[in-house]
C-alpha cells in the first residue's frame, strides 16, 4: 500500500501557513554594508545585570561555541526558503556571558545603518535561534548579513537582522527610548511567530 504524503518532500510538508517554496535570495531594505573584521563589532547594551555594555570583537566571537544548524528563512510576504545550512552561535549563549537583569522582557536586534527588531527573551532563549556567520561553510557573503546575522527560524525573518551590530536588552517596551523595529513600525506584527501566522500588528 502506498502513502503519497510520505513522499513528499520534507519541505514541503513543513512550510507554515500561508507561505510557498522559493529559492534562497538576497532580499532587504536599503544598501548592503561592507565591514572590516578588523574594525567590526559586536555590542551587548541596555540592562545588563552588570550595567556595564560589552564590545565584543571578530576575535572574540570566533572563541564562542559553533554549531552548524539547518534552518529555514520565512519571509512576511510568504516567501519561504527551506533547509538552509548555517553556522554559528547559539543566540543564547551571549545572555549566559552577559547575563540581562531579570526584569528584561524583550530583546532589540540592531543592524547597522539602524534596521532593528524586537524580540522576546524567550524567543533568544530559543534554542534553534542562531547568531549565523556562516552560510554553506562559508563565512556570510556581503548580500547574506556578513559578517553576522540573527536568525530565529520560528518567526518572520524580518525578526532577524542582517549586518548585526549590536544587542540592546529592554525592561519595558513603553519606555520611550526604545524606539525600535523597523517593520514593527510600519505595520508588521511585535511577536512575528510563522506557525500562528501573526503577520500584521493589527492581529496583536
Ligand atoms: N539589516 C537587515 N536585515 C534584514 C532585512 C533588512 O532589510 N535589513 N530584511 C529581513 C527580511 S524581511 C528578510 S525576508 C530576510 C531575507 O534574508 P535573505 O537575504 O537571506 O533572503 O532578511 C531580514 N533581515
Ligand atoms: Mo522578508
Amino acid at each position: 500500500m502506498s502513502d503519497h504524503k510520505n513522499l513528499e518532500p520534507h519541505s514541503q510538508r513543513t512550510l507554515p501557513p500561508g507561505q510557498r517554496l522559493t529559492d534562497h535570495r538576497p532580499s532587504h531594505y536599503g544598501p548592503v554594508p561592507q565591514f572590516d573584521l578588523s574594525s567590526w563589532d559586536l555590542t551587548v547594551i541596555g540592562a545588563t545585570m552588570s550595567g556595564a555594555e560589552y564590545t565584543f570583537s571578530w576575535d572574540d566571537v570566533q572563541s564562542w561555541p559553533r554549531i552548524d544548524l539547518t534552518l529555514d528563512l520565512h519571509c512576511v510576504s510568504k516567501a519561504s526558503a527551506l533547509d538552509l545550512h548555517w553556522s554559528g552561535t547559539p543566540m543564547r549563549h551571549v545572555l549566559d556571558i552577559v547575563p540581562p537583569t531579570d526584569s528584561v522582557t524583550h530583546v532589540v536586534l540592531w543592524a547597522q545603518h539602524g534596521y532593528s527588531s524586537v524580540v522576546r527573551r524567550s524567543d533568544v532563549c530559543s534554542a534553534r535561534s542562531l547568531l549565523a556567520t556562516h552560510l554553506d561553510n562559508e563565512l556570510l557573503t556581503p548580500e547574506y548579513g556578513a559578517p553576522m546575522r540573527a536568525l530565529l527560524p520560528h518567526l518572520y525573518a524580518y525578526k532577524g537582522p542582517k549586518w548585526l551590530r549590536s544587542i540592546q536588552y529592554v525592561e519595558s517596551l513603553d519606555d520611550a527610548s526604545v524606539d525600535a523595529g523597523f517593520w514593527e513600525h510600519r505595520g508588521y506584527h511585535l511577536v512575528g511567530d510563522v506557525w500562528r501566522q501573526e503577520r500584521y500588528a493589527y492581529q496583536q
